[in-house]
């Protein structure tokens, strides 16, 4: 058996197709594009990267897009000042701080910072509280768990009832995608197992999974007999496991691809799968941000103020 593979790079070009008729109504109906900051801080190679193609892609959209890099050395309370400008600003509808921070920068006074109308990336609690509670109208879902579901559905996997297994309990990732999974709704209605660094036996919890997510960081981590046969694997890991000859990082999944494929019924490769998706789904929501702030809608951020 030959797991079908799972193309993030496809979908995205999906993705990117709807959005970009969405911007163009934007433009007939209101004369506006979406607008999306990314403020990059220092130069983290891996950072950089990711930052890079989200600026190509907003721009390939029509979005006023600005790209705010900032030396590593910024003060928290310059970069304080920085997002405030940006929450005032009228033609700025996402306002996106590339993580990790600097160790002299608090992550968390920062993302608190961000007006929650414009967090795109859905990390701020307000939107990640709204997330908890569900429903139609919550906020903004962080951009990683929200393409993972997008693919699983978009897979043709069914998850209502399914047993689904997240490694990993991070706070952008592996907590989101755990709670998603479990809520009422267009896919998701699972039973959710989220599995970490303490579980007693992975290996064990793994093997139920109809969904198995890892979000772990660690290359390799999952072994082929850790996967149910036909079971879906979505491996959310983007490791630098070393450089080519020309340069380029070499980049490797947490799953161990080739011996999975011989296991699994679907799979989502590295690069290629979750990567793109991310970028995609911030594209999504700096797309609804701007239709909100437009029509003026008051967002579910605006209601809790
Ligand atoms: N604020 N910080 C904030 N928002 C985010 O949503 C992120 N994340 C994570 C790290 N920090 C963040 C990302 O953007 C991870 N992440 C991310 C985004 C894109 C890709 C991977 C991780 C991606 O496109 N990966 C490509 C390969 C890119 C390369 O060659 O380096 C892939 O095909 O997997």
């Amino acid at each position: 058996m030959s797991a079908e593979i799972i193309s993030g790079t496809e979908m995205r070009a999906a993705i990117l197709e709807e959005l970009a008729s969405e911007v163009e109504a934007m433009k007939a109906k209101y004369g506006k594009v979406p607008g999306l900051v990314t403020i990059l801080v220092g130069e983290n190679p891996a950072s950089v990267s990711y930052v890079t193609l989200k600026v190509k892609t907003a721009l390939k959209l029509g979005f006023h897009e600005i790209q705010d890099n900032q030396p590593e050395s910024i003060t928290e309370e310059a970069l304080l000042d920085l997002i405030e400008q940006y929450n005032q600003d009228p033609n700025i509808h996402g306002i996106l701080v590339q993580l990790p921070l600097p160790k002299h920068i608090s992550e968390e006074k920062i993302i608190y910072a961000i007006d929650p109308d414009k967090d795109v990336d859905g990390f701020h609690p307000v939107n990640l509280g709204r997330m908890v509670i569900g429903g139609e109208d919550g906020g903004f879902l962080p951009c990683t768990p929200a393409g993972i579901q997008e693919m699983i559905v978009r897979s043709g996997t069914e998850t209502s009832g399914a047993e689904v297994v997240v490694v990993g309990r991070s706070n952008i990732v592996g907590k989101p995608i755990a709670i998603m999974m479990g809520q009422k709704g267009r896919g998701a209605n699972s039973t959710v197992t989220m599995v970490h660094t303490r579980t007693r036996d992975l290996a064990e919890h793994c093997r139920r999974a109809d969904i198995l997510i890892v979000a772990a960081g660690v290359p390799g981590l999952v072994k082929p007999d850790w996967i149910k046969p036909g079971a879906t694997v979505i491996d959310v890991g983007v490791n630098r496991v070393g450089t080519s000859s020309t340069g380029k990082a070499i980049l490797s999944g947490d799953v161990d691809f080739a011996e999975a494929c011989k296991v699994a019924g679907k799979i989502t490769p590295v690069p290629g799968g979750v990567g793109p998706m991310t970028i995609a789904l911030l594209m999504k929501n700096t797309v609804r941000s701007a239709w909100m702030a437009l029509e003026n809608k008051s967002s579910a951020a605006y209601v809790c103020r």
